[in-house]
């Protein structure tokens, strides 16, 4: 029979729950694992099928309702919701602090220095929740601003959003603004998994979140990974009597609803613009999109002071970042051979500016992608860059596209050496086999050789590659380190101080170590973290080339894939060479610690410890054995290699001298401890 529970326990239950949630979502610092919360919210589960009747709105399995609505019903909302003014320069934030200031001087306040609520400006949906007496009972889009949409049921899955406020202390009505949006790292998963089943793949993680919340079956918004953060409140009866926004935020939080933690209070216009360095800086690294950052004057009676203008406050601007998207036209589209011979469709663009960055050419990654969005030649498109990531082509304006085009066919000879391309199975990528005998494999091949985390060949840059392998005087890594001076300097815009550079930087690069060399050889799925494991884990090369894939698997991060990887390059005969030859140009680095087993004298060994031991202490005398690598065991069996017999030992020795096994004493120990 299964436990019996009160109502106390269901509705303590309840509340540890969403304590919980609180701490993992509001918080950031969860108190127990993902695999405990799991086992608490099944009891709750068996609980509320023992007890419908217990069930309230605000159980967290109330999250997600059965029915999907067949319309969103309209809201009006209690108070409007506002929207903000734009400043793109660092003049139009001069002018809109120095407005603010004028205007609270003629209000009768003269301020030396005005304190900003500055927060990111996350680029998602905004959303207006309501809660009564606590409890989450409506939520809406923006909308127009004065009537959005009933999102109620959808706002419930989300599950960052407490359908309960946190604590006795909240008011009877509680409307909470923020912006609900898709997480870089879900959206990122979401898409591959609606992938991998045919289902709708977003543009970007703002389509993610507006199309999630546009979902009528709430079931399936639930599948969807959002997040939501709270920036201001509506309504509020009674009121909170605050002074500064910031101090509303801080509250807002206290309610168990999550706050922006970049939000900061900056001082005067400087302390804007610093901040807005700040997070553009941390831009490309966070995990959720921003599209600029807010400035919001702190103090709450000087924002009543200052009012709006139509449906914007005074007191509140955004300052943008330069947009990352922008629409130009397709001009051609080129297939790129990459160092492990991928095909890649890049499209060459009419020169548009992304991001304050003047961008010509985006990836459009490989055969499966060109095709679904069917991207042609003369094809006006989206074009999106996202923090140091290349530039690609996110979608075409079917709307505009000239008459007569077609789509775009792939190659079925590389276009560098006319080998006939294939495609390996479960593979999107088409591939050139040719390796360093195509001159795009061997130039991209020699590039990341040199490049600084592999050999770091001073003076070897990109363009001297690419005329080295034309002139034919590279056709191996090996090859760089038989150049001669005058075949260097025989090169185009090549100065002899600079082949003589050259020639120093790649003899020097000779002396280099075990992990940048087996990066520098460019094994697929081999980056710099993977060289780093292998070179520390197996400590020597021919160790490397030698373990098998069942071996390669048991390190730390390498899976069943890479050590395939691993396995294939060196399998390759023509690989074996090009490393032959690069030691026989002398290429060297430090030996690598001496492996483990030999700091383990002892390892595999099977101890027993007995009697009264007079140096050490039973307990270090354990700790020194296992640190030598032995397992210290209770009793003597056939299986025990060395017994450790102190003063006084009595059955354990007896059985050692029965068994044969080895007796030894604590210099023993000690012995192998010097
Ligand atoms: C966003 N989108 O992150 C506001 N916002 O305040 C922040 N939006 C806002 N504040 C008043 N952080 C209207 C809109």
């Amino acid at each position: 029979m299964s436990k019996q529970f009160t109502r106390t326990e269901y509705e303590q239950l309840k509340a540890q729950l969403n304590n919980h949630a609180y701490h993992y979502y509001v918080l950031d610092e969860p108190l127990i694992a993902d695999a405990e919360y799991d086992v608490l919210y099944q009891e709750l589960l068996q609980i509320e099928a023992s007890h419908p009747e217990w069930v309230t709105s605000d159980s967290p399995t109330q999250r997600v309702a059965d029915q999907p609505l067949s319309k969103f019903e309209a809201v009006k909302h209690a108070r409007p919701m506002l929207s903000l003014g734009n400043v793109f320069a660092q003049e139009e934030l001069t002018d809109f602090v120095e407005r603010i200031h004028k205007l609270l001087e003629k209000a009768g306040q003269g301020i030396k220095e005005i304190n900003f609520s500055a927060e990111p400006k996350l680029d998602g949906l905004a959303v207006s929740i309501r809660y009564e007496q606590g409890r989450l009972s409506q939520a809406a889009t923006r909308g127009d601003g004065t009537t959005g949409e009933d999102i109620t049921a959808n706002i419930k899955t989300i599950q960052s959003v407490p359908l309960k406020l946190r604590g006795n202390d909240y008011p009877d009505v509680f409307e909470v603004r923020g912006e609900v949006v898709m997480p870089r790292d879900g959206f990122v998963k979401y898409n591959e998994w609606a992938l991998a089943n045919d289902d709708k793949v977003f543009a970007n993680p703002r389509n993610g979140a507006a199309g999630s919340l546009r979902q009528l079956d709430p079931q399936k918004t639930a599948k969807r990974p959002l997040a939501f953060y709270a920036y201001s409140v509506g309504v509020v009866e009674p009121a909170h009597g605050l002074t500064y926004h910031s101090e509303v935020l801080a509250w807002i939080k206290s309610l168990g609803l999550p706050v922006n933690v970049l939000n900061k209070v900056v001082a005067g216009e400087n302390g804007c613009a610093e901040y807005y360095e700040n997070i553009g800086a941390q831009r490309a690294d966070l995990n959720f999109d921003i599209d600029g950052v807010v400035y919001k004057v702190d103090n709450l009676a000087w924002q009543d002071a200052l009012g709006f203008v139509t449906k914007a406050p005074r007191w509140a601007t955004a300052h943008k970042f330069p947009a990352e998207e922008a629409t130009t036209v397709v001009e051609n589209i080129d297939v790129q051979v990459g160092r492990t011979g991928s095909i890649t469709p890049v499209a060459r663009l009419k020169p548009v500016t992304v991001g304050g960055v003047t961008v010509t050419n985006a990836t459009l990654h490989n055969e499966d992608e060109i095709k679904r969005k069917d991207v042609r030649i003369g094809d006006t498109v989206f074009v999106r860059r996202a923090g140091d990531v290349i530039p690609e082509v996110v979608k075409v304006v079917l709307a505009k596209r000239p008459k007569g085009t077609s789509p775009f066919v792939m190659p079925t000879y590389c276009p560098i050496c006319a080998t006939k391309l294939y495609k390996a199975e479960g593979e999107a990528v088409l591939r050139c086999p040719a390796g360093l005998s195509c001159d795009a494999q061997l130039k991209e091949s020699i590039k990341h050789f040199a490049s600084r985390k592999g050999m770091d060949i001073e003076g070897l840059g990109d363009k001297l590659v690419e005329q080295l392998v034309d002139a034919g005087l590279v056709n191996t890594p090996a090859d760089l380190y038989h150049l001669t001076e005058s075949q260097v300097g025989g090169l185009e815009r090549m100065a002899q101080k600079s082949a003589q550079n050259l020639l120093q930087g790649i003899s020097e690069s000779k002396q280099t170590t075990l992990p940048r060399f087996i990066y520098s050889l460019g094994i697929r799925e081999v980056g710099e973290a993977t060289a780093l494991t292998l070179a520390t884990e197996l400590k020597t090369l021919p160790n490397i080339m030698q373990t098998d894939a069942e071996a390669l698997q048991e390190l730390p991060d390498i899976g069943a894939v890479v050590a395939q990887k691993i396995i294939s390059y060196f399998a390759v005969s023509s690989n074996k060479e090009v490393i032959a030859a690069l030691l026989d140009v002398g290429i060297s680095w430090p030996v690598i610690e001496a492996p483990a087993q030999s700091k383990q004298p002892l390892a595999d060994q099977v101890v027993v410890l007995t009697g009264k031991l007079n140096v050490f202490t039973r307990a270090d005398a354990k700790n020194r054995l296992q640190e030598l690598g032995a397992k210290v065991t209770s009793s003597v069996s056939a299986k025990t290699n060395y017994v450790l017999a102190g003063e006084n030992a009595g059955s354990k020795l007896r059985k050692a001298e029965e068994l044969g096994v080895t007796v030894v004493d604590e210099a023993w120990l000690s012995a192998y401890l010097e």
